[in-house]
């Protein structure tokens, strides 16, 4: 977009994504991070059938080969890990904790990666190197001698299902049921939607779904930055000839044109293929408003020509569709395109593509779930599929593009707060004991016990649990005052550093590793965003000889806090294979798990919705009715602005690579906030004018983002964005989906004025 007024660290980016630009920012990340011999060597070993899984994303790769060496995020994030750089005890000598408090965060993890055990000694305020085992010792006694349900077990996406799942059996021997974790701010209102829809929490499609469909609908995700394998498929796509459909309030470079570094021609040429066939600017926070008119108008097509709606497949699958009518008959059109910002012409020719289409698929990410109905958002996208019966055919079905990398494995092997009883007698039948079925504590909860000084021990495997949630002044606060924190990481991150009573830091083995274990060198494994789980291996030298894997520091953990343990820790550790089996036995649709993973690709687990089998309460797929059409709760008069808070190219979560986020032109900053010119002039500014962000909530407590820079940003009036962590200030902890406690992060009310 032309900019009228020079802003520095911002320009216009008129090319498309991908293409050179990207194979050049491959080879810097390369050159930064890693040794140029030992990376192409640990690169090309990425998503290989006998290499380790990318940590950059939960996309699968087509069978039998690699994307790899073309992904810039995916190499971002194995260089991240696999950099030559290191964080030893002399630098904890050299920095207090309170010094490096005052570090970014980038500045944190850039140090490179931890070596050894460390301790907090308050004292000193330094982390000092502590052996193993004495760790261990003070862990255990300190667990025992607290309520398990005051101890918060936190899981980041990166974990193993291995690890995963010695980890929830620890903490359930233990009787705690508190399993925060990342899921909780990303895609649990898919989790908890979804099997009240279908009866299934997951996606539909498997990777060849995209070879037969005839039309996508994409909601609410930035692929050309958070899942770059998945543009390969939407470049194939569109080649096909499939019409694409966008919903995103900004216009993502990576959707409207894409230049595969794979394909020879484009690169030779410096051409592109286009994306979206129809890209529309949804106002943030208006995805519910557009999908009730798309249905809307659906319903009206049906009742003036007939032969829209898959009749056959209502009748036989489905229950609930006479109310989900009689509601999108009494919803205004006045109301839809207000809410959605989108007019009526724009819903009925998506309505219309729609209904031409015998296969759609509809992809959709962040943008849709996190809001305050952020559930009944995902909801609405399951009503519209049902209407024309896209389950349980090639080329159809929904497809949630997950977070981290095997975030989706984590939720299979038993990481959640609300138990099933199958997976309780699954637990007593492997392990002759049975865990608590009381309901603990997701993220939001988690982190409200400890603020109120209620829950007193936090053990994270991976993640920043501090600056991931929202409103991290309080969070910070709650965690120091903890009388016990550990924290299993690969890098040093401003959660470390928020010290309770006792803190310790284990440095673990990361994806890219090689583990070795008494039976020799294991594998561990992944479950990708499309239910496919496969084997991950790592071949680099372990970063450091005192480095431990998560599930060796797991057992390390539970055998000093349970002296009278049923579970055979050492010797499932010896060999990961026996943690296979177990996970067999608790849950019986992991069927021959050890002999599946070592087929290249690995095996799929079941999709009950693809065989038209719907596990919900009622056996049916279900209509699930959203009454009215604000996702986000009470409006807060005219002049609120709705902030969504977003990812740079530059950054995964809350590690930050760098400062740039090319595609959307900014470059070395992001103290910014993308805002439509209209609605800078009608407050008197203007693109470059230095503001405060102050969120708009009436609870009492001032949220602000201080001095930030104003960019004129082609997106929606009444919508603006800014990146996240930085904006995370203005979220109040409880501002969050009442079903399934996911963060409103994409619906931030906010007023700007000049700084
Ligand atoms: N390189 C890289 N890869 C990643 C990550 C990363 O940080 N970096 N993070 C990983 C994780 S944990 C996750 S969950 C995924 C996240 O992947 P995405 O879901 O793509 O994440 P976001 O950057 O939050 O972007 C959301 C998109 O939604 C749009 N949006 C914002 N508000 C709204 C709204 O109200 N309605 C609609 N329709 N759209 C909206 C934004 O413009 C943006 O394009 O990526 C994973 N992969
Ligand atoms: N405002 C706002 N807030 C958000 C979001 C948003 O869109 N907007 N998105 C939310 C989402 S979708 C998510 S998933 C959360 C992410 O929240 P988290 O998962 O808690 O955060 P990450 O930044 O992914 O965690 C990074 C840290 O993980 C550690 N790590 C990396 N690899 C490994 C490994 O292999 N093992 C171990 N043990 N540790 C490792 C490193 O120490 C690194 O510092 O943030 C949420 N917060
Ligand atoms: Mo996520």
């Amino acid at each position: 977009m032309a900019q009228e007024k020079t802003v520095t660290g911002v320009k216009t980016y008129d090319n498309p994504a991908g293409g050179w630009g990207a194979l050049r920012a491959t080879a810097q990340a390369v050159a930064t991070q890693m040794h140029a011999v030992e990376a192409s060597k640990t690169l090309l070993r990425t998503n290989q059938p006998d290499g380790f899984d990318c940590p950059g994303c939960a996309w699968p790769d087509k069978k039998h080969s690699s994307t790899f060496q073309f992904c810039e995020n995916g190499a971002k994030a194995v260089t991240w890990e696999a950099t030559k750089k290191r964080v030893p005890p002399e630098f904890f000598a050299a920095h207090s904790v309170t010094e490096l408090l005052e570090w970014s965060d980038y500045a944190l993890e850039n140090e490179g990666r931890l070596t050894h055990p460390m301790r907090y000694n308050a004292a000193a305020d330094k982390y000092e190197s502590v052996a193993w085992g004495a760790a261990f010792a003070e862990i255990g006694a300190q667990l025992r001698a607290l309520d398990p349900n005051t101890v918060e077990f936190y899981t980041s996406g990166r974990t193993s299902n291995e690890a995963a799942f010695l980890y929830q059996i620890f903490a359930r021997e233990y009787g705690s049921s508190n399993f925060p974790d990342c899921s909780n701010m990303c895609h649990e209102a898919s989790s908890v939607g979804l099997p009240q829809s279908i009866g299934f929490g997951k996606g539909t499609v498997p990777l060849e779904g995209f070879d037969h469909c005839e039309l996508i609908i994409a909601i609410g995700h930035n692929p050309g930055t958070n899942h770059p394998r998945m543009m390969g498929t939407l470049h194939d796509v569109s080649r096909r000839g499939v019409p694409i459909i966008v919903m995103n309030p900004l216009r993502e470079r990576a959707l409207e044109r894409f230049a595969d570094p794979q394909d020879p021609l484009e690169m030779a040429t410096m051409g592109a293929t286009p994306i979206a066939s129809t890209y529309l600017q949804v106002s943030v926070g208006g995805d519910a408003a557009a999908l009730k008119g798309i249905m809307k108008a659906l319903l009206e097509m049906e009742a003036a020509a007939g032969g829209v709606l898959d009749r056959a497949f209502i009748a036989a699958h489905t229950m609930g569709f006479d109310e989900l009518a009689a509601d999108l008959a009494a919803t205004s059109w006045e109301s839809i395109t207000a809410g959605s910002g989108l007019t009526q012409a724009a819903l009925e020719s998506v309505a219309k593509a729609y209904a031409a289409s015998n296969a759609t698929i509809v992809t959709y990410g962040m943008g849709v779930t996190q809001h305050v109905h952020g559930t009944e958002n995902v909801q609405q996208i399951a009503n519209l599929l049902l209407l024309r019966g896209n389950f349980g055919k090639p080329g159809a079905g929904i497809c949630p593009l997950r977070g981290h990398s095997n975030v989706q494995g984590n939720r299979t092997v038993g990481i959640t707060e609300r138990p099933s009883a199958e997976m309780l007698d699954g637990i007593e039948r492997t392990f002759g004991f049975r865990p608590s079925a009381a309901r603990g504590h997701d993220a939001v909860a988690a982190m409200q016990a400890i603020r109120a000084g209620s829950s007193k021990a936090l053990i994270c495997v991976g993640g920043n649990l501090a600056v991931a949630m929202s409103d991290p002044e309080q969070c910070a606060a709650a965690m120091r005052g903890l009388s016990l924190s550990v924290h299993l990481a690969t890098k040093l991150n401003r959660s470390h550093l928020l010290v309770g009573k006792t803190s310790l830091l284990f440095p673990v083995l990361g994806r890219t590793e090689s583990d070795v274990q008494a039976s020799g060198q294991q594998a561990v494994t992944v479950e990708d965003s499309m239910s496919m789980v496969h084997a991950s291996r790592g071949n680099l030298p372990p970063a450091s000889e005192h480095l431990r894997s998560e599930p060796a520091i797991v057992a390390g953990m539970a055998k000093a806090t349970l002296p009278a343990t049923r579970v055979d820790w050492d010797g499932l550790v010896a060999d990961y294979d026996r943690i296979r089996d177990a996970i067999e036995s608790v849950y019986p649709e992991f069927a021959n798990y050890n002999a599946g993973i070592r087929v290249p690709g690995g095996f799929e687990l079941p999709i009950p919705p693809n065989r038209l089998v719907w596990k919900t309460t009622t056996g049916k797929a279900m209509f699930k009715l959203f009454k009215g059409l604000n996702e986000d709760g009470p409006g807060y008069g005219a002049d609120v602005l709705k902030l969504t808070t977003l990812r740079s190219h530059d950054q995964y979560n809350t590690t930050i690579y760098g400062l740039d986020d090319r595609y959307r032109g900014i470059f070395g900053r992001r103290d910014v906030v993308f805002v439509n010119a209209k609605d800078l002039a009608a407050r008197g500014l203007e693109h470059g004018s230095v503001i405060d962000v102050e969120a708009a909530f009436t609870d009492g407590r001032r949220r602000i983002l201080k001095g930030f820079t104003a960019v004129a940003y082609n997106l929606p009036q009444g919508s603006a964005a800014a990146y996240y962590p930085e904006a995370n200030c203005l979220v109040p902890l409880d501002y969050a989906d009442a079903q399934s406690g996911t963060p409103g992060y994409k619906s931030v009310p906010v007023r700007i004025a000049a700084s």
